[in-house]
């Protein structure tokens, strides 16, 4: 029986969590006693962990594998039953979220800053999700801030590490720590989704494909299911091991920082189709030859095409998306005669609708998309459905979008991400932009009329709670739309997050360049809001 000791502390300031979780620089999360007050903070919140489960795992990156020793010592010290470890404390979040609702557990911790960078001078994060498999509502995570701001001691467990290389169950006094195989689970659930005989076929019938993985999580998974599984040949997976630096990259699945996946997609050699997955697994970027979807229009595909999964053969219940992400998938809806739901950033907003199954699919513009099949974004899953759909259709990834614009139109639509802003002018922007709000409709921007303009506010259709200004957005009497809101993953300053979008019917206009075809709302965003004297930039960092 190991000793049990009870350190005393001090309350953490300001450990808010944030769209996803808490995320900070690695040296913070490393500063003495920091991990274990959130940790004790995430466990008081729970109301104690005496006869419950829960899961563990993360994505691999720089102090995963010394965090998850200290959150086992900690949890076993506060009477937590059993605890489920992804071998070698690996798990991507989708599969981490399928494990909680597999084994009825009672949440569990991923330890994961995304798609940010990893290491020792970089991001680390941690999310705690609740027994439906998903991240913490607002409530749970404002009860975990109360805790820090009150905590006066952490209970550890004095022992020696865990072996968590070796798949089976282990006692740490009273507590089992069952070491499980991360893939096992998660590649049944994809098998019962998805038509695996018609993606082999496709694959053997010449169709070649590239999964870049980023040296993080998805690697494993993507080897097993797409080469193991499905006959991809050997090297169809690329930068498949998961490494605590993401060899120096940022795991983020966009044309900006998955170059390698973007040159080979657009060069000779480009295989049929290109798809890409984030730190922890839950984004994906979806490419075909010399073409990109965008995720908002990668939501819309897979509305539109989903009942040719298997999984999704009898229909979808609804749809949802966050605010700002592009009306295309509203498009199919309506086609459908099936709910659009609209709610904040953040895929915590979805767990009531999945939950209460009013929606089958859900998806943000940031490169996350995911269904009822567990409670988070899942990026190997949305490439198993573009590849059923693929298989189902026989045409290449450019003429299903081409032919998904004839049908619904297109929604040209844009992210321009300014980053590590002053925080002080962000938020002074975002207030000024506030308070113009009401006299803005009827008023012409940059030669267009406005003719609506508000802070979103969401009122959960399931439980009824609120959650204000969630983004400005501007509607335009043509059509067209602009929202601003500020970002709540960053770890330096404020990243200011404006995302454009402009509806063209005309398939005559469907082959613009997204940047000129969103031009005038380029402007619009510039003149309505005055970026440039707020932030001093002339130029988004990042555009997606
Ligand atoms: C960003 C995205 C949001 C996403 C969140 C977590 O949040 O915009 O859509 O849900 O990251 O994704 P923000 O507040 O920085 O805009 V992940 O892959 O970190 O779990
Ligand atoms: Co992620």
């Amino acid at each position: 029986m190991p000793d049990i000791k009870s350190v005393a502390t001090t309350p953490i300031d300001g450990q808010k969590p944030g769209t996803s979780g808490l995320r900070k620089k690695t040296k913070v999360f490393m500063e003495q006693h920091f991990l274990e007050n959130f940790t004790q903070a995430t466990f008081n919140a729970l109301g104690g962990l005496k006869g419950r489960t829960l899961v563990l795992g993360g994505d691999g990156r720089y102090f995963n594998d010394t965090a998850a020793q200290v959150i086992i010592r900690m949890a076993a010290a506060n009477g937590l039953s059993r605890i489920v470890v992804g071998q070698n404390a690996l798990l991507s979040t989708p599969a981490a979220s399928n494990l909680i609702r597999k084994g009825k557990t009672d949440g569990g911790i991923i330890l994961s800053a995304s798609h940010n960078p990893g290491g020792p001078d970089e991001d680390f994060g941690m999310k705690f999700n609740v027994a439906n498999g998903g991240p913490a509502p607002e409530a749970v995570t404002e009860r975990i801030y109360a805790e820090t701001q009150r905590l006066d001691a952490f209970r550890i467990a004095e022992a020696a590490d865990v072996d968590l290389s070796r798949i089976g169950d282990i006692q740490l006094g009273a507590m089992t720590v069952s070491v499980v195989d991360p893939i096992a689970d998660y590649r049944d659930l994809m098998r019962s989704l998805f038509d695996f005989e018609a993606i082999r076929r496709l694959l053997s019938g010449g169709f070649t494909l590239c999964f870049d993985a980023m040296h993080a999580v998805t690697g494993p998974y993507a080897k097993a299911i797409l080469e193991d599984d499905l006959g991809a040949p050997t090297g169809s997976v690329r930068n498949a091991v998961p490494k605590p630096d993401f060899a120096g990259g940022h795991p983020d699945p966009n044309p900006v920082w998955a170059k390698e996946l973007m040159a080979l997609m657009t060069g000779p050699d480009a295989p049929d189709f290109g798809a890409a997955s984030d730190g922890d697994g839950d984004r994906n970027m979806i490419l075909g030859r010399d073409i990109y979807v965008t995720p908002s229009d990668s939501l819309a595909v897979l509305a539109a095409n989903a009942h040719l999964a298997p999984g999704y053969a009898g229909g979808l219940a609804g749809v949802a998306r966050s605010m700002p992400t592009s009306r295309a998938v509203d498009a199919v809806a309506g086609h459908l005669g099936i709910e659009a739901y609209e709610t904040p950033t953040g895929w915590k907003f979805f767990g009531n609708l999945l939950d209460a199954g009013r929606v089958t699919l859900c998806g943000e513009e940031s490169a996350g998309t995911g269904s009822d099949h567990v409670r988070e974004k899942d990026g190997v899953w949305a490439v198993l459905l573009w590849l059923n759909i693929l298989a189902a259709r026989q045409m290449p990834v450019a003429d299903i979008l081409a032919d998904h614009w004839r049908q619904f139109g297109r929604h040209y639509y844009s992210r321009h991400d300014y980053e590590a802003v002053d925080a002080d002018r962000a938020n002074a922007m975002i207030a000024a932009l506030r308070e113009t709000l009401p006299s803005l409709a009827g008023r012409p921007v940059a030669g267009m009329t406005v003719s609506a303009a508000d802070d979103f506010r969401y009122s959960d259709p399931v439980d009824g709670s609120v959650s204000e200004h969630q983004g400005v957005r501007i509607l335009f009497a043509n059509g067209s739309r602009i929202v601003f809101r500020l970002s709540g993953t960053g770890t330096v300053g404020a990243t200011l997050r404006v995302y454009l979008e402009h509806f063209e019917r005309d398939p005559g206009n469907h082959a613009r360049d997204p940047q000129e075809a969103l031009a005038p709302m380029i402007a619009a965003a510039e003149e309505v809001a005055g970026i440039s004297h707020y932030t001093g930039r002339t130029a988004p960092d990042v555009r997606t």
